[in-house]
C-alpha cells in the first residue's frame, strides 16, 4: 500500500525557536517514518512581511539546514524551498477564484499581522491562507502537522478542497491537521499571554533553537512567573503552565510528573532547572546544526535534488486541476 502523504512548512522569517521545534518540527520528525513527507521552507509566505534580501536568503537556508538537524533525513524526505516549485504560485491562483473575501477576513493572523504592521497590510498578508492551501493541496496532502495558531489556515484549505471537490469531482484530498496535545502553543516567556514568535522584538520572549547555553539560561531565569509561588498547571498561572509545558517536552516527562519533580521547588529553582533542561536537550541538535550549515556542497546538492523532487510530485496535481477548470 502506498504510504500516506505528510505536508508542513515554516517560514524564514527569522531564526527557530522552541516553540517551533516542539509545536511542529519534533513531531515531524517523530510521524515521518510511517508518511511520505514534504517539508517546505515557505520563503513566498515570509514575503507577507518587509524582509532584507540577504537576510531572507540566509533565514531560509538556516531553517531548512534544522530540518535536517532536529532529524529529517534528506534522502527520506523532501526538504525543499517553495519558490523552486511554481507550482505552489500557480495553485494559489486559480484556489483564489474559489475563496471568498468573507473567509479570509475571518482570519485571526491577518487580523493580528496587520495591527502589528500597519504601515504594510499588503494583498499577500491577506491571501497567505490560500498559498497555504495550496501548499498542502499540491501533494494531495493527508496530515499536516503544525502547531495550534494553525488551526484556522487548516480549516480553510479544507474548506476550499471541498468546495472545489464539489464542483469538479475528487480533485483534491481533504488533508488532516495533527496538533500535538502538549507543547502545541508555546508562549512568550515574558508576556505568557501570547504566543512564543519568531518576529517578536522582545528578544527575552523567545528561546532560540540557536542560543547559547549561557543566554538560554539567562532567558528563562528572566521568564514572568507570578507572586504566590507555587508550581502548578493551571489556566490562571500561565507563565508557569509554560515553563512546566517546556520541560515536559524536552524532558518526556507528563505535565503530573513534572509539577512532581519541582514539589520542593521556589520560582528561582525551577527556572533555572528547565533552562537547564532546555541546554541538555538541545545540545546534540546544536552541533549538529553548527555542522551543517558549515557544508555548504553538501546543502546545495540537497536543496537543488528535493527542488526537483518537489516539482515532479507537484505535476500530476497541477495537470488535473489545469484540465478539471478548463484551462486549454
Ligand atoms: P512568525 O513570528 O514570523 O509568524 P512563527 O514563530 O509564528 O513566525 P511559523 O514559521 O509561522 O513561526 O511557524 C512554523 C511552525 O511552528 C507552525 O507549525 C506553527 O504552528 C509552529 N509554531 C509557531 N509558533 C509556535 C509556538 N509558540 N508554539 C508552538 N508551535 C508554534
Ligand atoms: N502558515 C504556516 C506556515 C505554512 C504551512 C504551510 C504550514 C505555510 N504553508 C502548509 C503547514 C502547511 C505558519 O506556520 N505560519
Amino acid at each position: 500500500m502506498q504510504k500516506k502523504i505528510i505536508f508542513s512548512g515554516m517560514q524564514a522569517t527569522g531564526n527557530l525557536h522552541i516553540g517551533n521545534w516542539l509545536g511542529a518540527a519534533r513531531n515531524w520528525a517523530r510521524l515521518c517514518a510511517e508518511y511520505t513527507c514534504l517539508y517546505c521552507v515557505v520563503d513566498l509566505h515570509s514575503l507577507t512581511v518587509r524582509q532584507d534580501p540577504a537576510t531572507l536568503r540566509e533565514n531560509a537556508r538556516s531553517v531548512l539546514a534544522w530540518y535536517i538537524a532536529l532529524g529529517l533525513d534528506p534522502k527520506e524526505n523532501t526538504l525543499y524551498f517553495q519558490s523552486h516549485v511554481s507550482a505552489h504560485a500557480e495553485l494559489s491562483w486559480i484556489l483564489s477564484c474559489y475563496t471568498y473575501m468573507g473567509e479570509l477576513n475571518r482570519m485571526t493572523q491577518f487580523k493580528d499581522k496587520s495591527a502589528k504592521n500597519e504601515a504594510n497590510i499588503n494583498a499577500g498578508l491577506f491571501t497567505y491562507p490560500v498559498l497555504m492551501a495550496a501548499d498542502i493541496l499540491l501533494f494531495q496532502t493527508d496530515l499536516v502537522p503544525v502547531g495550534d495558531d494553525q488551526r484556522q489556515h487548516l480549516e480553510l484549505a479544507r474548506d476550499v478542497a471541498q468546495r472545489f471537490n464539489q464542483v469538479y469531482g475528487e480533485i483534491f484530498v481533504v488533508p488532516e491537521g495533527y496538533i500535538p496535545p502538549v507543547g502545541a502553543r508555546i508562549m512568550a516567556l515574558q508576556s505568557p499571554g501570547k504566543k512564543m514568535s519568531k518576529s517578536d522584538e522582545n528578544l527575552y520572549n523567545c528561546i532560540f533553537l540557536s542560543d547559547s547555553p549561557d543566554v538560554i539560561i539567562k532567558k528563562f531565569k528572566r521568564a514572568v512567573t507570578d507572586s504566590d509561588n507555587e508550581i502548578r498547571f493551571s489556566e490562571d498561572k500561565p507563565g508557569i503552565s509554560n515553563l512546566l509545558t517546556v520541560y515536559s517536552c524536552v524532558t518526556g516527562r507528563s505535565i503530573d510528573q513534572s509539577v512532581a519533580d519541582f514539589a520542593q521547588s521556589g520560582y528561582g529553582d525551577f527556572k533555572l532547572k528547565v533552562g537547564e533542561a532546555v541546554v541538555e536537550a538541545l545540545l546534540p541538535y546544536r552541533r549538529e546544526y553548527d555542522r551543517l550549515i558549515a557544508d555548504t556542497a553538501y546543502l546545495d546538492g540537497v536543496i537543488a535534488e528535493a527542488a526537483g523532487k518537489a516539482r515532479h510530485l507537484a505535476a500530476p496535481t497541477m495537470a488535473r486541476v489545469r484540465t478539471a477548470v478548463g484551462l486549454p
